[in-house]
């Protein structure tokens, strides 16, 4: 056994990953960490597999996590169709297409919502976490790894705890986590004491009953890691609007050249903005947000970002190995939380977060879709956007003004599924153009939206819409024509393309 197990009773439960997974029973919950790619097991997810795809095992499992977590657990679980009900993000290609086809009974939640509910009782009985971590100490604590997530409650909630200590992650993440331990439902909730974006409330690890621990498994296996796609034209317009209103705010008194704590999402959208930050005249800036992507590392190098918290690593190879090769300037500018605290919207609200997201559509009133492609095929889910966009200081969503090739308008005349409703959605942001929402009516907002985020192409046909629900609405607070508003979609369903 590796020197990372340095607790004697738990260094004696190390087994393989086949004698470990063999202990899962068919039916049972099971809380798996990972979040984004980093942190997730990755040997007892494909030795479940394998009991179902060599040994023909009839064997289903409900499946919890942080959020998404990569190939050798949500990947391998999904084709070997082990997974019966899923929470409460995925981005697994394997993992949507089951989704999609109504295999997996898939649970989309608010991120900072699971582990309260779960400790609420809401989901039925934890059976067995199975938690990837760096290292064990004498004590028996456990250091955490690329990612925290649910993982201090999977431990706390569950019956028994499988550990996968996996020696890729670097001994010298120790240190750069806080697990808050002063939660308690309500009725004796209380504040939570985090005041600044860098507070530290909590402990460097997770305790861990000794006694719940059933197997150890050691693993030297890397993080998902998926590559950014190259920073493109569209991007990079988006970025440029993005600062120009960013630096808008700053003259206007409302935002200081030091902004207030960031929060950025998941995509490749949220990564060019970030990008575009470097250049842009803002400096000792902190990030409050969920995931550190490669372009919050860009940040931190350059200096212009002195402090990130997140509850999660999420970033490419190459991000990974800049990481651990300035592992120590990293040190004290990183740290990791649980998602109920990383996504809190008490915490949130109090730093005033600036928060940008991705998203699939929006309507002409500013409702935003970030989950549902034509209102029914699942693209990820919602993750942690409605905890930042509602909480937010301000909230800001971005996209491209069309999506596969043309043939999608990203605004339209009514959103196929909603996440975000109107009043959480303050800016809108495409290649066009940025809207500021901020103190308008619906019909003020159409205009707005119409005329700086659509498409040339679709432009002509929402203000045709617009105008005609103006005169034919049933009522004109927010001018609709029902029978019309969803007909994009359904032209895209039957044409392959939502233009005439
Ligand atoms: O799919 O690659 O198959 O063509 O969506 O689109 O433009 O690369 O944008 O990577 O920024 O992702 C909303 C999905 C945007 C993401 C979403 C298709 C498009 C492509 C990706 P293809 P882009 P991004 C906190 C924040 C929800 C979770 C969240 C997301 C793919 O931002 O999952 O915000 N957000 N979390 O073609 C059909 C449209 C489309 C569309 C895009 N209108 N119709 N397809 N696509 N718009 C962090 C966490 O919670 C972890």
């Amino acid at each position: 056994t590796s020197d990372r197990i340095k607790n004697a009773q738990l260094r004696a439960k190390v087994m393989s990953a086949e004698d470990a997974a063999a202990l899962i029973e068919n039916g049972e919950i099971v809380g798996m960490s990972g979040f984004t790619g980093s942190g997730y097991p990755k040997a007892l997810p494909k030795a479940l597999a394998s009991r179902i795809e060599d040994a023909g095992e009839d064997l289903k499992i409900g499946l919890w996590t942080g959020a998404s977590t990569g190939p050798e657990l949500d990947g391998a679980l999904a084709k070997a169709n082990a997974i019966v009900s899923r929470m409460p993000y995925n981005s697994d290609p394997a993992g949507r297409d089951r989704i999609n086809k109504g295999e997996i009974d898939y649970l989309d939640m608010h991120l900072s919502h699971v582990a309260p509910m779960v400790w609420e009782g809401f989901f039925g009985k934890l059976k067995t976490a199975v938690i990837e971590i760096t290292g064990i100490r004498e004590d028996g604590s456990l250091i955490p790894a690329t990612s925290v997530g649910n993982n201090k409650t999977w431990i706390d909630c569950a019956e028994r705890v499988i550990l996968e200590v996996n020696s890729w992650h670097d001994e010298r993440l120790e240190g750069m986590h806080d697990i808050y331990y002063g939660g308690a439902l309500p009725p004796n909730r209380v504040p939570i004491p985090l005041v600044s974006a860098d507070g530290k409330i909590g402990q460097t690890t997770f305790r861990c009953d000794p006694h719940k621990v059933v197997g150890v498994i050691e693993t030297f296996l890397p993080d998902r890691n998926a590559p950014f796609s190259p920073i493109d034209e569209t991007s990079r317009t988006i970025a440029g609007h993005l600062m120009d209103f960013l630096e808008h705010e700053m003259k206007m008194g409302r935002l200081t050249d030091r902004l207030l704590p960031l929060q950025s999402g998941v995509g490749n959208v949220a990564n060019a903005v970030l990008d575009g930050l470097k250049d842009a005249p803002f400096h000792d800036l902190k990030a409050y947000t969920e995931v550190l992507q490669d372009g919050m590392l860009d940040l931190l190098d350059c200096g212009k970002l002195t402090f990130a918290s997140a509850t999660a690593l999420s970033l490419s190879p190459e991000g990974a190995e800049r990481f651990r090769n300035n592992l120590e300037f990293y040190r004290d500018k990183v740290l990791l939380r649980p998602t109920e605290i990383s996504n809190h919207p008490e915490v949130i609200r109090r730093l005033g977060c600036i928060s940008m997201n991705g998203m699939i559509e929006a309507d002409i009133y500013g409702n935003v879709n970030s989950s549902l492609v034509m209102g029914s095929k699942i693209m990820n889910g919602i993750g942690g956007s409605g905890d930042f966009a509602r909480n937010a200081f301000i909230s800001m969503f971005v996209t491209p003004s069309t999506a596969k090739g043309g043939k999608i308008s990203a605004i339209v005349p009514q959103a196929s599924h909603v996440d975000h409703i109107t009043q959480d959605v303050q800016v809108l942001i495409t290649e066009q153009g940025l809207a500021d929402l901020r103190g308008l009516s619906p019909k003020k907002r159409a205009e707005k939206i119409i005329e700086n985020c659509s498409h040339p192409d679709y432009r002509p046909m929402l203000r045709d819409y617009y105008e005609r629900a103006k005169r034919d609405s049933f009522g004109l607070q927010t001018p609709s024509l029902p029978s019309e508003s969803l007909s994009w979609h359904q032209r895209f369903i039957e044409t392959g393309s939502m233009l005439p």
